[in-house]
């Protein structure tokens, strides 16, 4: 996870402009010690200072940058140091080719935008289950979107409802397959990061949900899995105690129509990608944590 990326002046060692990810920031007596390690490292030598330093629990990166500048990203303990290094290599190249386009203060004031497309990365979470089962109408919930009224099943992928969704340094994508028989042929969880799969409350479509995510768990050991248990409100719903016993995993029961379950479902969301990443889950609300539709 990159928790932070900080633009310095080399001259005063002062901070001028961040981008935050994460609700961690970095303090400034974090950013100093820092940034006297790396002044010591390159009096010992120029390729030294390149290193990436441990600070407490927090992972150092830094470039210059152009303009006395230089990029520091800050990133957890976990985060992989290649691609860490591609990332702050990119945004200073970016940096230094606008250095003698724009002002230090167009810079500063514009600083989240210029590093953002370097610094995010995609998460995409596909999304599967019979169809009519309310997989597109889960989308609707997530996005405060007025869900389907009838149900226009899907055919291979949903292109209407695209859930722009900003967690930490991801961007969240939602592929919303189709579910009818000559549409589940075509599922792909080749680029797929979670997959959930959907479920209505019934006991066949259970049954059936349990055979696709056997099938599924077959052929993608590692793609971890969260099921939904849909339609809680319709007459014939199993409870949810006796719908993780059916399953056999923690199944989580929904009303997608119903916005009272939206918080639970961001709650969810925000819980799967804090695990996901290694993460512990911020005691702040899950609107906080997820952006939906970022600039
Ligand atoms: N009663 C009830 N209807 C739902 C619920 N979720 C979705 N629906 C309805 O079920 C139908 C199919 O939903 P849709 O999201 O299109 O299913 P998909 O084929 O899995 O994408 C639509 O008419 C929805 O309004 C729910 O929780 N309760
Ligand atoms: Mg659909």
């Amino acid at each position: 996870m990159i928790y932070s990326v900080v633009l310095v002046n080399v001259a005063n060692r002062r901070s001028t402009a961040s981008s935050d990810y994460w609700n961690q920031r970095v303090s400034r007596a974090q950013l100093k010690r820092y940034l006297s390690s790396l002044a010591e490292m390159a009096e010992k030598s120029e390729r030294l200072k390149y290193k990436p330093t441990v600070i407490d629990d927090l992972k150092f990166f830094s470039r210059e940058c152009g303009n006395d500048s230089l990029i520091v990203f800050v990133t957890d303990l976990r985060e992989s140091e290649d691609e860490v290094i591609k990332r702050i290599n990119s945004a200073a190249r970016v940096l230094r080719g606008i250095t003698g386009e724009k002002s230090a203060s167009f810079i500063r004031t514009n600083f989240p935008g210029i590093v953002d497309p370097v610094v995010t990365s995609r998460f995409v979470i596909a999304s599967v289950g019979e169809s009519g089962v309310g997989k597109t109408s889960i989308l609707h919930l997530l996005m405060e979107t007025p869900p389907p009224e009838e149900h226009l099943p899907t055919v291979l992928l949903n292109t209407e409802v695209l859930p722009n969704i900003r967690f930490a340094n991801y961007d969240i994508m939602i592929l919303d397959f189709g579910g009818q028989l000559q549409s589940q042929k075509l599922w792909d969880f080749s680029r797929a990061d979670m997959a959930f799969l959907v479920s209505d409350s019934t006991l066949k479509n259970l049954v059936t949900s349990k055979g696709i995510m056997a099938k599924v768990q077959q052929e993608y050991p590692k793609l971890p899995i969260r099921v939904f248990a849909n339609k809680q409100d319709l007459p014939n719903a199993l409870d949810p105690s006796a719908i993780d016993k059916v399953m056999g995993v923690d199944v989580q029961s929904l009303v997608a129509v119903d916005l009272a379950y939206r918080v639970n479902l961001l709650k969810s969301l925000v819980h799967l990608l804090c695990e996901h990443f290694g993460l512990e889950v911020p005691d702040i609300s899950p609107d906080a944590l997820l952006r939906f539709n970022p600039a």
